[in-house]
């Protein structure tokens, strides 16, 4: 595989500052070379430089750096387009904003090959508020409903070339929904496995489930990973953590199953937040992440039927 790396230090769509050092962290806690040492090759694309935004406000007084966000979501989304010509782009942030530019971006790379897009979300959250929901008005909490083409964006964000189909999207991890989100989810069709399926059925079937459909379909799928994914004691290093999350083996097993799946076309890496880090544990775990997404295994199996 050839991995692309690219930084974008957004911070203006989280609560709290700090994202912008995540790109840094990620490159410091030695990604390029864990996934060489895999044998793939490796470009580092750089980062992307915030742009200059235009006046821009929302009737909902709690949205916050509307302008800044947009703007950023524009230039994103066109480094992605451009990024996923070849190879597989892997997507350092930042905050979960810069998914609206990452997903817009390689919908519109799909569509142009032909291919419906997938889309897995491993959150603690859904991040499908619209601009007139969102209370907190912090716009990392709305990329999918932007991606998805709900209702709300239009003279906001970006006009989008291509749509991601709602039922095409898995989300894992989840274990915090505010009620607006839930109200416009449920009707959507995305498949949305909770905490407590995990807990209930294991991650391992229903990640299946999922991937049999973009296989069935011959799809191309794009991994959003949200560090809140994972549980709060092995990676405290995000603002937004929630109780609950998925352990270090359920976030290795998930990434495991995806290398063996070979369907990952392109990743986001988001919300790491160095500042609140414990000595770059969260990033260096991001790192082991990756590495088993590419390929390499905690533990190699000597025999795969037992
Ligand atoms: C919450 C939190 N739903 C909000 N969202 C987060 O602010 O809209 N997403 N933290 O990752
Ligand atoms: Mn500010
Ligand atoms: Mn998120
Ligand atoms: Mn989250």
């Amino acid at each position: 595989r050839h991995c692309k790396l690219l930084g974008i230090p957004v911070q203006d769509g989280a609560g709290r500052m700090g994202c912008e050092m995540g790109p840094s962290a990620l490159r410091t806690a030695g990604l390029a070379a864990a996934i060489t040492e895999l044998g793939h090759r490796v470009s580092d694309l750089g980062t992307l430089s915030p742009v200059p935004s235009r006046m821009l406000s929302h009737p909902n007084a709690a949205v916050h750096h509307l302008p800044e966000v947009a703007a950023w979501t524009e230039a994103i989304t066109a480094a992605a387009y451009e990024a996923s010509a070849d190879g597989m782009p892997i997507f350092l942030g930042g905050d979960h904003s810069l998914s609206a530019g990452t997903v817009a971006g390689i919908a519109r790379r799909a569509t142009e090959r032909n291919r419906p897009l997938f889309l897995l979300w491993l959150d603690a959250h859904p991040d499908f508020h619209t601009l007139e929901t969102t209370a907190s008005g912090n716009l990392h909490g709305v990329p999918v409903a932007y991606v998805t083409g709900q209702r709300g964006f239009a003279g906001y964000f970006p006009s989008l070339a291509a749509t991601v189909e709602p039922s095409r999207v898995g989300m894992m991890g989840i274990r915090s929904v505010d009620p607006a989100e839930r109200a416009a989810l449920l009707p959507t069709g995305a498949s949305v496995y909770d905490m407590r399926m995990i807990d209930e059925h294991g991650a391992a079937p229903l990640l299946s489930r999922f991937l049999d459909r973009v296989a069935a379909e011959n799809g191309l799928l794009h991994l959003s990973f949200d560090v809140d994914f994972l549980d709060p004691a092995i990676a405290p290093a995000v603002g937004t953590t929630v109780p609950g999350g998925a352990t270090f083996r359920e976030a290795h097993l998930v990434m495991e199953m995806l290398h063996d799946s070979g369907l990952v076309s392109s990743l986001d890496l988001v919300e790491l937040n160095p500042f609140l880090d414990e000595r770059g544990r969260t990033a260096t775990l991001l790192v082991d992440l990756v590495a088993s997404l590419l390929g390499r295994r905690v533990m190699d199996r000597l025999t795969r039927s037992f």
